[in-house]
């Protein structure tokens, strides 16, 4: 596993760097979810493949990036589910973006999960890895990640992040963002998930929700890549994860390229999900 780490480490170096100084431009090509792939995802793509192929413990990797699985080595242990670079369309309106990744054992459904691992690039480099706890770690200038502390959710706390299209919303799920609002909440949502909930895990709490639309009846965000691994995040540092109704990590992707409505959270936030969602 710690390989995997080090693999990450090093991948996130070169992605940063590639933010800074790269082409910012589309590719002509589009990815199994149909978006227009920038060169930068498709580079951030080609970096963490490149790394993670030298790991003889990594069986296979699933990229949102590509359609199918890429087998690695056939004794392997790991399959990595990842996001190169998730919010990508943010980056030339300067703001911060992401890497995600699912460290899987036997299978990629949320109980198959043995360790999340993200990076946000931002004025700063952190990355964020959940084994049995959560620890923060920043890069140096000496291009090292340095542990800086571990991240606890408090039990209630004060940022909403309402996703989607809010014309989409279904009424009872207006009704309780509305309701958290008029209960004092702020507003924090950059439209990148990596650093939407970033954010609420270092301020200690709140809720992030990308529910079930109109026009995203099984919500936008990917099970394996995003899902997953954010799911297995906030509960480690003591939140939880749901779908409106059953916790993500019960669930069970039929493709890999599967979505689900979520809501990430303090508990007590949480609570009023599965209030508003029973
Ligand atoms: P919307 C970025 O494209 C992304 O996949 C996530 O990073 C983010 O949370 C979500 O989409 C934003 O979607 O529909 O609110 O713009």
């Amino acid at each position: 596993m710690q390989e995997i780490i080090e693999a990450i480490k090093r991948s996130a170096i070169r992605i940063k760097e590639a933010i800074e100084f790269d082409d910012t431009g589309y590719s002509e090509n589009t990815n199994s979810t149909g978006d227009t792939q920038l060169k930068l995802d498709i580079k951030s793509d080609l970096i963490i493949e490149e790394e993670f192929a030298k790991l003889p413990c990594i069986k296979e990797i699933v990229s949102e990036e590509k359609e199918d699985k890429t087998p690695l080595h056939v004794n392997g242990i790991y399959g990595i589910g990842y996001d190169p670079l998730d919010g990508s369309s943010l980056i030339d309106v300067n703001l911060s973006v992401g890497s995600i990744f699912g460290i899987y054992e036997g299978g990629y459904s949320g109980a198959h999960l043995k360790a999340a691992v993200y990076v946000v690039y931002g004025p700063r480099v952190e990355l964020v890895i959940a084994m049995d706890d959560v620890k923060l770690y920043r890069l140096n200038k000496k291009g090292e990640f340095v542990f800086i502390k571990d991240i606890v959710l408090k039990e209630k706390g004060k940022l909403n992040a309402p996703g989607a299209t809010q014309m989409g919303w279904e009424p009872r799920h207006k009704a309780m963002i509305d309701a958290i609002f008029m209960d004092g909440y702020r507003l924090r949502y950059s439209g990148g998930m990596v650093p939407d909930l970033h954010q609420i895990l270092l301020k200690g709490g709140g809720l992030f929700s990308y529910p079930s639309t109109s026009d995203v009846p099984n919500g936008k965000l990917r099970m394996i890549f995003e899902v997953f691994p954010f799911a297995f995040v906030y509960e480690k540092a003591g939140g939880s994860a749901i779908d409106g109704k059953r916790r993500i990590l019960d669930l069970s992707p039929s493709h890999p390229h599967d979505t689900a409505p979520c809501f990430f959270g303090s508990n007590a936030e949480i609570e009023r999900v599965k209030k508003c969602y029973e």
